[in-house]
Parts: C-alpha cells; structure tokens; sequence
C-alpha cells in the first residue's frame, strides 16, 4: 500500500473525545517505550508524524492520525507505568481499556500489540494480553519490536517461548504476528499489506 497522506487529527483523553466512529482504525498498544510512536513513523514514512520517546507514563492522550484520507492509525497511551490498580483492566489505563472494550469492530478494525522482542515474556504484558483476549472484540496482532537489538537466532528465540508460554494460553489467539524494527525499516511491508488487506 503506497502513503499517500499522513495527518495528526486530534487528541482524545477517552472514549468521549474520540472522532465520530466511522473511518476503519488501527490501534497501537504495548509497555511505554516499546516503539509505538517509532513503528507509526516507520509505517507511514515519516519521521516525526508521532512523538518518540516522550517522557515514559506523560503520553496519556489517544492520538488519531489520518492516513491516506481514508483510515486512521490510533497510537495508544503505553501501559506499565500505573499505580498498583484495583482491577486489572484499570492497570492499562482507563482511557485504553474503554477504547479498546467499546470501540465498535466495524470501526477498530485491528489491534497491534507490541512486546519487546529483547525480552523474555514480562508479566505485565502477559496480563493485557490476557485481558484483551478475553475482554475486547476486535481481532489482534502481535508486533516484536526492535528486533535490531539482538541476533535473529535471539529473536527466534524469544517469539517461540513467547508462543509457548504467553500466546498459547490467550482465550482469542492473534491473527498474526510481525517482527518489526523502526531501526532497519524492516516489518513495514507486512504490517501494511495486513491494513490493506482489511480495508
Ligand atoms: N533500536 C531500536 N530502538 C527503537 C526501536 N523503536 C523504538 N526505539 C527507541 O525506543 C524508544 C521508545 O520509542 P517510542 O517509539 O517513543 O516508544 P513508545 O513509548 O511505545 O511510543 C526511543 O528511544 C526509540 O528511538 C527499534 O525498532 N529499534
Ligand atoms: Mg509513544
């Protein structure tokens, strides 16, 4: 899929603040500083487009970028950096956890959850993992990111105990999974192609 345009729309602090449901959207989600707003810049082929490494938890708004005129890509507040919560969903943040409850599937198209492919599976993101499959209705995907970072062989590594330990116990499994790097420009291909094939 070629970009043709890459726009900021607006900002929203929760489910109410959301633009009118009705463009196909394509949400982000992962840790604070696993490379949303990079892996964004990288799909859209530009360089600024999302903030990069703001101060990690500060990034609390939903952030609506249209794409092509057409579809919009939806760069989540990152979770990790919460209190001890009352509830699990709470823990993910209040205004993701809405938006990713209610937001119709004809509008959320898709949903890409991003893990650090340095890492061996981090209970918080087993967690949201757990409760996304469970609790929310559109389809997902799973991003590694910075898979520049380390070995290929290291990265294999992680994926396949990642599949074993995390993804293999989910209630709705992924649809896919990417291997991406904002580094190496590599898994960018993929994950349009994936957008375009559910435009
Ligand atoms: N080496 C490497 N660094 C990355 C990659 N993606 C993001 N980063 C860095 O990780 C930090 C957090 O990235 P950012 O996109 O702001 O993460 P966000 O908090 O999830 O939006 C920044 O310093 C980025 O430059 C990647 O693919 N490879
Ligand atoms: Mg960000």
């Amino acid at each position: 899929m070629k970009i043709t345009s890459a726009e900021f729309l607006t900002s929203a602090p929760g489910l109410r603040g959301c633009p009118p449901p009705g463009p196909p959207e394509f949400a982000f989600i992962g840790r604070s500083n696993v490379g949303k707003s990079s892996l964004i810049n990288l799909l859209v082929g530009r360089r600024d487009l999302a903030k990069v490494s703001q101060t990690p938890g500060k990034t609390q708004l939903i952030n609506f970028f249209s794409i092509n005129r057409a579809w919009l890509l939806v760069d989540l507040p990152g979770y990790g950096f919460a209190k001890v919560a009352k509830s699990a969903r709470a823990d993910f943040n209040e205004a993701v956890a809405d938006y990713l409850e209610k937001r119709e599937p004809a509008t959320l198209r898709h949903t890409f959850a991003l893990i650090d492919s340095r890492l061996p599976p981090q209970k918080l993101d087993i967690a949201f993992l757990g409760w996304l499959a469970a609790d929310t209705a559109s389809p997902y995907s799973l991003v590694f990111s910075k898979a520049d970072k380390q070995s290929r062989s290291k990265t294999q590594e992680n994926v396949q105990r990642f599949e074993r330990e995390v993804i293999a116990t989910l209630a709705r499994p992924p649809t896919a999974r990417f291997i991406t790097s904002a580094v190496e420009r590599s898994g960018r291909n993929e994950i349009l192609a994936a957008i375009s094939g559910l435009l």
